[in-house]
């Protein structure tokens, strides 16, 4: 059995909240897989008041009883994956033989964050606005073939071979000169020290859920990023370079489809996007958009860039149901509306004056997108949903919002977040 868990929007809905959530008091989930992207994720989980932020490890460390997978179809940066692990053990947290990751995983070498940087230099005003850790170059050299994977490590041979083999190729797309404080044969070193203490972590994906799903665990797969930030998906070419949506868990993955009995979408109560690409309900540079940003402490958990803030897009919302089917949504963030006297919510896109009936494939369709908004009464003045645990003590207005969203998408709100606490959250 297996519960999947991801994002709707842009990133960032609150995916590590309920993670944890899932896993804490007695929760049936034992196992918790990342299926792509990498340590450019970024969840922050609080937990008793203490600040826990994860990249590229799963929240599921958060739970001792949990054993967490990093799966194939990510990326890691091993410095950076021993960094964040080390800094999450200072905060208390037992990792001891509960967090692996698959042979078959490729790696973020330095080479990779340097081109990353060198790529969006390149394209000046056009650039993605990446995180610069390197995640698309090593889907790239994933994609060519040329690679190096977890597992190739543990031979020191082909290792340094075929990193010194992606070198030589790098130079001759970059340029010497662009390349020119990076050291192949240092970065080659560096892997001799973590050969040895990488070991214990370094496993066979395949067998490892194999043996999972017999012994009947339930699985949680923690989705990173989201939909619309998917290759495919996504809005192209202002994207990660992962399948962040449900197809990516069956290649990121080896698990069985018949496993899955929920697919939970994370959805924040408005809209956020950190770097560049096409935000039909942007409200950034108005009072709307700033009271979001400060109110919502929308700062990026990994490059700490401000997040850039809008309305809901229900239109948008609904293109993400229909490719990843959600059973039922985490609703997040409620309380950040608190203080508005009125909200609003996307509910058609028109182009040239006329409705479109599907989510635009193009950045020039979407730059002329013209939203149509629904605006509903705040709960400003009525009461407040800060803290609130109680679907009968949310302010009247406040439960109308929710269920527009729900009538409007057509699933269930089963979570709602009024707060970043483990606790500040109501369950339908
Ligand atoms: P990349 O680095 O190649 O994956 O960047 C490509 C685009 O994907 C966006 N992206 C993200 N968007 C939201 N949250 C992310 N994680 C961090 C967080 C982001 C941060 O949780 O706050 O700290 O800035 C994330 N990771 C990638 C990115 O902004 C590009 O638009
Ligand atoms: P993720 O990448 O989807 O896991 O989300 P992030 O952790 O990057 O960003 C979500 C932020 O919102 C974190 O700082 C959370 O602590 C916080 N958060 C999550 N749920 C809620 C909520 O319901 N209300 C408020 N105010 N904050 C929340
Ligand atoms: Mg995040």
């Amino acid at each position: 059995m297996a519960t999947i868990v991801l994002g709707v929007q842009f990133g960032d809905e609150g995916k590590g909240k309920l993670i944890d959530a899932l896993l804490s008091n007695g929760s049936k989930f034992k196992f918790c897989a990342r299926a792509a992207g990498g340590d450019n994720a970024g969840h922050t989980v609080v937990v008793e008041g203490r600040k826990y932020d994860f990249h590229i490890i799963p929240s599921g460390l958060l739970s001792p009883e949990c054993l967490n997978l990093i799966g194939s179809g990510c990326v890691v940066n091993i410095p950076s994956f021993f960094k964040e692990l080390s800094k999450l053990q200072q905060g208390g947290l037992d990792a001891t033989d509960r967090i692996f990751i698959s042979d078959r995983a490729h790696i973020v070498f330095d080479l990779h964050q340097l081109a990353d940087r060198i790529e969006e230099q390149e394209l000046g005003k056009g650039e993605i606005g990446t995180t610069k850790r390197g995640i698309g170059p090593c889907y790239s050299t994933k994609a060519s073939r040329s690679g190096v994977r977890i597992g190739d490590i543990f031979d020191k041979e082909l290792f340094d071979g075929r990193l010194r083999t992606m070198h030589d190729a790098f130079e001759k797309r970059y340029g010497k000169k662009a390349l020119k404080s990076y050291d192949v044969e240092d970065e080659i070193k560096r892997f001799d020290d973590y050969r040895e203490q990488l070991r214990t972590y370094v496993v066979d994906q395949i067998e490892l859920i194999q043996s999972v799903e017999k012994s009947s665990t339930p699985i949680l797969i923690e989705g990173a990023n989201a939909l619309m930030l998917d290759i495919d998906s996504g809005t192209y070419p202002m994207v990660t370079s992962s399948n962040t949506g449900l197809g990516g868990v069956f290649t990121g993955l080896s698990i069985s489809p018949f496993q899955i009995d929920e697919i939970i979408g994370v959805v924040k109560a408005y809209t956020t996007r950190v770097g560049s690409g096409p935000f039909p309900t942007e409200q950034t540079e108005n009072e709307i958009g700033k009271t979001l940003q400060l109110v919502g402490h929308e700062v990026g958990v990994t490059s700490g860039r401000p997040r850039r803030c809008g309305w809901f897009d229900g239109v948008l919302v609904k293109y993400s149901t229909a490719i990843n089917h959600y059973t039922v949504f985490n609703l997040t963030k409620l309380d950040v509306l608190d203080e508005f006297d009125e909200i609003k919510i996307a509910v058609e896109y028109k182009r040239k004056g006329n409705s479109i009936s599907n989510f635009p494939a193009t950045l020039k369709q979407l730059s002329e997108v013209e939203v149509v908004y629904e605006t509903l009464a705040g709960w400003k003045g009525t009461g407040t949903t800060k803290g609130v645990t109680q679907w009968t003590d949310l302010p009247d207005n406040a439960k109308k919002y929710v269920e527009f969203i729900e009538k409007f998408i057509g699933v269930p709100v089963k979570w709602i977040g009024t707060g970043p606490g483990r606790d500040e959250t109501i369950i339908r």
